[in-house]
Protein backbone atom coordinates (compact mmCIF):
# COMPACT_ATOMS: atom_id res chain seq x y z
CA UNK A 1 0.00 0.00 0.00
CA UNK A 2 1.54 3.56 -0.96
CA UNK A 3 2.24 5.42 2.34
CA UNK A 4 0.28 8.25 3.84
CA UNK A 5 1.72 11.60 2.04
CA UNK A 6 1.23 13.25 5.38
CA UNK A 7 3.73 10.85 6.85
CA UNK A 8 5.88 10.81 4.67
CA UNK A 9 5.64 14.73 4.09
CA UNK A 10 6.45 15.34 8.31
CA UNK A 11 9.68 12.53 8.15
CA UNK A 12 10.71 14.50 5.11
CA UNK A 13 10.97 17.78 7.33
CA UNK A 14 11.75 16.32 10.27
CA UNK A 15 14.86 14.48 8.33
CA UNK A 16 15.87 18.20 6.84
CA UNK A 17 15.30 19.91 10.12
CA UNK A 18 18.32 17.17 11.56
CA UNK A 19 20.65 17.22 8.65
CA UNK A 20 23.60 15.68 9.47
CA UNK A 21 22.79 15.23 12.75
CA UNK A 22 20.76 12.50 12.63
CA UNK A 23 21.35 9.25 10.20
CA UNK A 24 19.18 6.60 9.34
CA UNK A 25 20.31 2.85 8.47
CA UNK A 26 17.20 0.82 7.27
CA UNK A 27 17.89 -2.97 6.90
CA UNK A 28 16.97 -4.91 4.06
CA UNK A 29 13.94 -6.60 5.39
CA UNK A 30 12.13 -3.06 6.56
CA UNK A 31 9.42 -2.01 5.03
CA UNK A 32 9.13 -0.16 1.54
CA UNK A 33 7.34 2.78 3.78
CA UNK A 34 10.40 3.07 5.94
CA UNK A 35 13.44 1.73 3.76
CA UNK A 36 12.59 5.18 1.53
CA UNK A 37 14.14 7.27 4.09
CA UNK A 38 17.72 5.64 5.04
CA UNK A 39 21.00 7.07 4.33
CA UNK A 40 21.91 3.43 3.43
CA UNK A 41 20.40 -0.26 3.79
CA UNK A 42 22.07 -3.44 4.51
CA UNK A 43 22.34 -6.22 6.41
CA UNK A 44 23.39 -6.06 10.57
CA UNK A 45 27.25 -6.18 9.70
CA UNK A 46 27.26 -3.60 7.74
CA UNK A 47 24.72 -1.43 8.94
CA UNK A 48 26.75 -1.59 12.21
CA UNK A 49 29.71 -0.27 10.22
CA UNK A 50 28.18 2.63 8.60
CA UNK A 51 26.90 4.07 11.55
CA UNK A 52 30.84 3.73 12.78
CA UNK A 53 31.82 5.70 10.03
CA UNK A 54 29.74 8.45 10.53
CA UNK A 55 31.43 10.42 13.99
CA UNK A 56 29.49 13.71 12.72
CA UNK A 57 25.71 12.24 13.62
CA UNK A 58 24.76 12.87 16.73
CA UNK A 59 21.64 10.27 16.15
CA UNK A 60 21.84 6.92 15.21
CA UNK A 61 18.02 6.04 13.54
CA UNK A 62 18.32 2.02 13.38
CA UNK A 63 15.70 0.54 11.36
CA UNK A 64 15.51 -2.79 12.00
CA UNK A 65 15.98 -5.07 15.71
CA UNK A 66 16.98 -4.89 18.63
CA UNK A 67 20.18 -6.63 18.83
CA UNK A 68 21.39 -4.79 15.65
CA UNK A 69 20.83 -1.20 17.65
CA UNK A 70 22.93 -2.56 20.07
CA UNK A 71 25.97 -3.63 17.79
CA UNK A 72 25.49 -0.54 16.62
CA UNK A 73 25.81 1.13 20.23
CA UNK A 74 28.68 -1.19 20.73
CA UNK A 75 30.68 -0.02 17.15
CA UNK A 76 30.08 3.99 18.13
CA UNK A 77 31.31 5.95 20.15
CA UNK A 78 29.73 7.17 23.24
CA UNK A 79 29.13 10.43 22.46
CA UNK A 80 26.81 8.87 19.71
CA UNK A 81 22.86 8.19 20.59
CA UNK A 82 21.08 4.96 18.73
CA UNK A 83 17.78 5.71 18.38
CA UNK A 84 15.00 2.18 18.16
CA UNK A 85 12.12 3.60 16.64
CA UNK A 86 9.96 0.45 18.15
CA UNK A 87 11.41 -1.02 21.03
CA UNK A 88 8.87 -4.18 20.41
CA UNK A 89 11.14 -5.08 17.51
CA UNK A 90 12.77 -7.41 18.97
CA UNK A 91 14.17 -10.79 17.85
CA UNK A 92 12.56 -14.52 18.09
CA UNK A 93 15.70 -15.97 17.50
CA UNK A 94 18.41 -13.79 19.21
CA UNK A 95 15.31 -14.05 22.15
CA UNK A 96 16.48 -17.94 22.10
CA UNK A 97 19.33 -17.46 24.15
CA UNK A 98 19.87 -15.61 27.38
CA UNK A 99 22.52 -14.73 29.72
CA UNK A 100 21.43 -16.71 32.56
CA UNK A 101 20.70 -19.77 29.80
CA UNK A 102 24.12 -19.75 28.58
CA UNK A 103 25.81 -18.82 31.59
CA UNK A 104 24.20 -22.74 32.63
CA UNK A 105 25.04 -24.13 29.42
CA UNK A 106 29.02 -23.19 30.32
CA UNK A 107 28.59 -24.57 33.50
CA UNK A 108 27.21 -27.84 31.94
CA UNK A 109 30.37 -27.97 29.50
CA UNK A 110 32.59 -27.51 32.32
CA UNK A 111 31.16 -30.25 34.32
CA UNK A 112 31.37 -32.83 31.32
CA UNK A 113 35.20 -31.46 31.22
CA UNK A 114 34.86 -29.77 27.90
CA UNK A 115 34.87 -26.00 28.68
CA UNK A 116 38.45 -25.61 28.43
CA UNK A 117 38.45 -26.57 24.53
CA UNK A 118 35.76 -25.01 23.44
CA UNK A 119 35.51 -21.88 22.11
CA UNK A 120 32.08 -20.13 21.43
CA UNK A 121 31.10 -18.51 18.42
CA UNK A 122 28.09 -15.84 17.98
CA UNK A 123 26.12 -15.35 15.13
CA UNK A 124 25.80 -11.15 14.83
CA UNK A 125 21.94 -12.24 15.36
CA UNK A 126 22.39 -12.51 19.25
CA UNK A 127 21.92 -10.33 21.93
CA UNK A 128 24.84 -7.83 23.44
CA UNK A 129 25.14 -10.04 26.66
CA UNK A 130 25.51 -13.26 24.36
CA UNK A 131 28.41 -11.35 22.41
CA UNK A 132 30.11 -10.67 25.53
CA UNK A 133 29.90 -13.73 26.99
CA UNK A 134 31.25 -14.86 23.60
CA UNK A 135 34.03 -12.23 24.02
CA UNK A 136 35.03 -13.43 27.78
CA UNK A 137 35.26 -17.07 26.63
CA UNK A 138 37.93 -16.36 24.02
CA UNK A 139 35.70 -16.29 20.63
CA UNK A 140 33.98 -14.80 18.29
CA UNK A 141 31.49 -12.73 16.32
CA UNK A 142 30.27 -13.67 13.05
CA UNK A 143 27.66 -13.26 10.48
CA UNK A 144 25.98 -15.62 7.83
CA UNK A 145 29.13 -13.67 4.82
CA UNK A 146 32.19 -15.04 7.14
CA UNK A 147 30.91 -18.09 9.49
CA UNK A 148 33.12 -20.24 7.75
CA UNK A 149 36.15 -18.01 8.27
CA UNK A 150 35.00 -17.72 12.03
CA UNK A 151 34.53 -21.47 12.46
CA UNK A 152 37.91 -21.85 10.89
CA UNK A 153 39.43 -19.78 13.16
CA UNK A 154 37.68 -21.05 16.10
CA UNK A 155 38.97 -24.90 15.22
CA UNK A 156 42.54 -23.12 15.20
CA UNK A 157 42.34 -22.33 18.74
CA UNK A 158 43.48 -25.18 20.28
CA UNK A 159 45.75 -28.32 19.43
CA UNK A 160 44.19 -28.17 15.62
CA UNK A 161 40.63 -29.89 14.89
CA UNK A 162 40.97 -31.02 19.07
CA UNK A 163 38.70 -28.96 20.42
CA UNK A 164 35.12 -27.85 20.16
CA UNK A 165 32.90 -24.89 19.07
CA UNK A 166 29.40 -23.61 21.06
CA UNK A 167 27.67 -22.12 18.21
CA UNK A 168 24.81 -19.79 19.48
CA UNK A 169 21.89 -19.02 18.87
CA UNK A 170 21.04 -20.34 15.02
CA UNK A 171 21.68 -24.40 14.82
CA UNK A 172 20.73 -23.98 11.18
CA UNK A 173 23.40 -21.31 9.99
CA UNK A 174 26.33 -23.50 12.08
CA UNK A 175 25.04 -27.01 11.06
CA UNK A 176 24.94 -25.34 7.42
CA UNK A 177 28.30 -23.79 7.85
CA UNK A 178 30.13 -27.03 9.10
CA UNK A 179 28.69 -29.91 7.10
CA UNK A 180 28.85 -27.92 3.88
CA UNK A 181 31.92 -25.49 4.19
CA UNK A 182 34.45 -27.55 6.62
CA UNK A 183 33.53 -31.01 6.01
CA UNK A 184 31.58 -31.99 8.96
CA UNK A 185 29.10 -34.62 9.09
CA UNK A 186 25.90 -34.16 10.93
CA UNK A 187 27.20 -36.56 13.43
CA UNK A 188 29.95 -34.48 14.26
CA UNK A 189 26.75 -32.02 15.81
CA UNK A 190 24.80 -32.37 18.41
CA UNK A 191 21.85 -29.39 19.78
CA UNK A 192 22.11 -28.36 23.30
CA UNK A 193 18.24 -27.76 24.30
CA UNK A 194 18.69 -25.08 27.00
CA UNK A 195 14.97 -25.62 28.35
CA UNK A 196 16.28 -29.25 29.35
CA UNK A 197 18.63 -30.02 31.90
CA UNK A 198 21.95 -30.70 30.89
CA UNK A 199 20.70 -29.43 27.22
CA UNK A 200 19.35 -32.93 26.78
CA UNK A 201 22.69 -34.23 26.14
CA UNK A 202 24.88 -36.53 28.23
CA UNK A 203 28.61 -36.06 28.67
CA UNK A 204 29.68 -38.26 26.63
CA UNK A 205 28.00 -36.74 23.32
CA UNK A 206 29.53 -33.70 24.40
CA UNK A 207 32.33 -35.04 24.74
CA UNK A 208 32.11 -37.10 21.38
CA UNK A 209 30.81 -33.55 19.54
CA UNK A 210 33.00 -31.08 17.08
CA UNK A 211 30.10 -28.56 17.22
CA UNK A 212 27.66 -28.15 19.94
CA UNK A 213 24.38 -26.07 18.68
CA UNK A 214 22.37 -23.63 20.45
CA UNK A 215 18.64 -24.92 20.06
CA UNK A 216 17.45 -21.71 18.24
CA UNK A 217 15.92 -20.78 15.08
CA UNK A 218 15.06 -17.66 12.63
CA UNK A 219 10.98 -18.07 12.35
CA UNK A 220 11.16 -16.88 9.36
CA UNK A 221 13.61 -18.91 7.69
CA UNK A 222 12.77 -21.82 9.64
CA UNK A 223 9.49 -21.68 7.86
CA UNK A 224 10.85 -22.87 4.51
CA UNK A 225 10.31 -26.55 3.68
CA UNK A 226 11.50 -29.47 1.42
CA UNK A 227 8.36 -28.98 -0.05
CA UNK A 228 8.71 -25.13 -0.80
CA UNK A 229 11.88 -26.48 -2.66
CA UNK A 230 9.71 -29.14 -4.68
CA UNK A 231 6.86 -27.27 -5.37
CA UNK A 232 8.63 -24.39 -7.03
CA UNK A 233 10.97 -26.53 -9.40
CA UNK A 234 7.66 -27.85 -10.06
CA UNK A 235 5.92 -24.66 -11.07
CA UNK A 236 8.95 -23.00 -12.91
CA UNK A 237 11.18 -25.41 -14.32
CA UNK A 238 14.92 -24.27 -14.84
CA UNK A 239 14.42 -22.12 -11.81
CA UNK A 240 17.53 -21.40 -9.78
CA UNK A 241 16.47 -21.83 -5.83
CA UNK A 242 18.89 -19.50 -3.86
CA UNK A 243 18.13 -19.42 -0.11
CA UNK A 244 19.53 -17.94 2.93
CA UNK A 245 21.81 -19.94 5.27
CA UNK A 246 19.34 -19.54 8.41
CA UNK A 247 17.45 -21.90 6.63
CA UNK A 248 16.90 -25.47 7.59
CA UNK A 249 19.57 -27.97 6.25
CA UNK A 250 17.59 -29.68 4.68
CA UNK A 251 16.13 -27.07 2.33
CA UNK A 252 20.15 -25.62 1.98
CA UNK A 253 20.86 -28.99 1.08
CA UNK A 254 18.16 -29.41 -2.08
CA UNK A 255 19.00 -25.51 -3.27
CA UNK A 256 21.54 -24.50 -6.13
CA UNK A 257 23.15 -21.68 -3.92
CA UNK A 258 22.78 -20.32 -0.64
CA UNK A 259 24.25 -17.18 0.81
CA UNK A 260 23.88 -13.98 2.81
CA UNK A 261 21.07 -10.93 1.64
CA UNK A 262 24.23 -9.51 0.59
CA UNK A 263 24.97 -12.24 -1.71
CA UNK A 264 21.44 -12.76 -3.03
CA UNK A 265 21.58 -8.85 -3.79
CA UNK A 266 24.75 -9.36 -5.66
CA UNK A 267 23.72 -12.65 -7.16
CA UNK A 268 20.89 -11.17 -8.79
CA UNK A 269 22.58 -7.95 -9.94
CA UNK A 270 24.94 -10.40 -11.86
CA UNK A 271 22.09 -12.73 -13.19
CA UNK A 272 21.45 -12.66 -16.86
CA UNK A 273 18.15 -11.60 -18.41
CA UNK A 274 15.24 -14.26 -18.55
CA UNK A 275 16.98 -16.10 -15.64
CA UNK A 276 14.44 -17.47 -13.14
CA UNK A 277 14.99 -17.31 -9.30
CA UNK A 278 13.30 -18.31 -6.08
CA UNK A 279 14.26 -16.55 -3.18
CA UNK A 280 14.23 -18.15 0.33
CA UNK A 281 14.14 -15.19 2.71
CA UNK A 282 12.11 -12.44 4.12
CA UNK A 283 9.32 -11.36 1.65
CA UNK A 284 10.28 -7.22 1.99
CA UNK A 285 13.62 -8.13 0.24
CA UNK A 286 12.42 -10.89 -2.37
CA UNK A 287 9.32 -8.12 -3.58
CA UNK A 288 12.41 -5.04 -3.48
CA UNK A 289 14.54 -7.05 -5.94
CA UNK A 290 11.80 -8.56 -8.12
CA UNK A 291 10.94 -5.00 -8.53
CA UNK A 292 14.26 -3.71 -9.62
CA UNK A 293 14.82 -6.67 -11.72
CA UNK A 294 11.78 -6.64 -14.01
CA UNK A 295 14.14 -8.41 -16.28
CA UNK A 296 14.31 -11.60 -14.74
CA UNK A 297 11.35 -14.05 -12.74
CA UNK A 298 12.23 -13.84 -9.48
CA UNK A 299 9.28 -15.40 -6.53
CA UNK A 300 9.64 -15.94 -2.71
CA UNK A 301 10.15 -19.73 -1.93
CA UNK A 302 7.05 -20.44 -0.57
CA UNK A 303 3.39 -19.88 -0.93
CA UNK A 304 2.25 -18.36 2.34
CA UNK A 305 3.55 -14.73 2.95
CA UNK A 306 6.39 -14.52 5.43
CA UNK A 307 7.28 -11.65 6.79
CA UNK A 308 9.48 -10.86 9.90
CA UNK A 309 6.92 -9.65 12.26
CA UNK A 310 9.27 -7.95 14.60
CA UNK A 311 10.89 -6.18 11.38
CA UNK A 312 8.04 -4.93 10.72
CA UNK A 313 6.86 -3.06 13.97
CA UNK A 314 9.23 -0.44 12.82
CA UNK A 315 6.55 1.70 10.24
CA UNK A 316 6.35 5.53 8.82
CA UNK A 317 4.38 6.56 12.55
CA UNK A 318 7.01 4.90 14.54
CA UNK A 319 10.16 6.59 12.37
CA UNK A 320 7.90 9.78 12.03
CA UNK A 321 7.55 10.06 16.06
CA UNK A 322 11.20 9.00 16.23
CA UNK A 323 12.77 11.82 13.94
CA UNK A 324 10.11 14.85 14.94
CA UNK A 325 11.12 14.05 18.67
CA UNK A 326 14.71 13.96 17.74
CA UNK A 327 14.10 17.42 16.00
CA UNK A 328 12.35 18.65 19.06
CA UNK A 329 15.57 17.69 21.07
CA UNK A 330 13.81 14.87 23.47
CA UNK A 331 15.91 11.82 23.02
CA UNK A 332 12.90 8.50 22.36
CA UNK A 333 14.13 4.58 22.68
CA UNK A 334 17.71 5.21 22.77
CA UNK A 335 19.56 2.13 23.17
CA UNK A 336 22.35 2.22 25.12
CA UNK A 337 24.91 -1.06 26.39
CA UNK A 338 26.31 -1.20 30.09
CA UNK A 339 30.14 -0.09 29.72
CA UNK A 340 31.12 -3.52 31.15
CA UNK A 341 28.99 -5.61 28.55
CA UNK A 342 30.20 -3.59 26.09
CA UNK A 343 33.77 -3.98 26.58
CA UNK A 344 33.47 -7.48 26.24
CA UNK A 345 30.99 -7.86 23.15
CA UNK A 346 32.90 -5.18 21.23
CA UNK A 347 36.38 -7.44 22.09
CA UNK A 348 34.43 -10.35 20.29
CA UNK A 349 33.41 -8.35 17.25
CA UNK A 350 36.95 -7.18 17.19
CA UNK A 351 37.91 -10.84 16.56
CA UNK A 352 35.61 -11.02 13.67
CA UNK A 353 36.85 -7.91 12.15
CA UNK A 354 40.64 -9.14 12.59
CA UNK A 355 39.64 -12.68 11.07
CA UNK A 356 41.68 -13.28 7.95
O1 LIG B 1 17.87 -12.90 9.32
C1 LIG B 1 18.35 -11.82 9.64
O2 LIG B 1 17.83 -11.12 10.50
C2 LIG B 1 19.55 -11.34 8.99
C3 LIG B 1 20.03 -11.99 7.79
C4 LIG B 1 20.18 -10.32 9.56
C5 LIG B 1 21.40 -9.72 9.11
O3 LIG B 1 21.34 -8.69 8.46
O4 LIG B 1 22.50 -10.21 9.38
FE1 LIG C 1 15.37 -12.40 13.82
FE2 LIG C 1 14.67 -13.97 11.78
FE3 LIG C 1 13.56 -11.58 12.03
FE4 LIG C 1 16.11 -11.82 11.34
S1 LIG C 1 14.36 -12.47 10.14
S2 LIG C 1 15.26 -10.37 12.84
S3 LIG C 1 16.75 -13.62 12.55
S4 LIG C 1 13.35 -13.32 13.48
Amino acid sequence: APSDPDLVERARAAKEQLGDRVFVLGHHYQRDEVIQFADVTGDSFKLAREAAARPQAEFIVFCGVHFMAESADILTSDAQQVVLPDLAAGCSMADMATAEQVAECWDVLTEAGVAETTVPVSYMNSSADIKAFTGRHGGTICTSSNAKRALDWAFEQGAPRQNKVLFLPDQHLGRNTAVRDLGMSLDDCVVYNPHKPGGGLTAEQLRAAKMILWRGHCSVHGRFSLDSVRDVRERIPGVNVLVHPECKHEVVSAADQVGSTEFIIKALDAAPAGSKWAIGTELNLVRRLALAHPDKEIVFLDRTVCFCSTMNRIDLPHLVWALESLAAGRTVNRIQVDPETEKFAKLALERMLALP
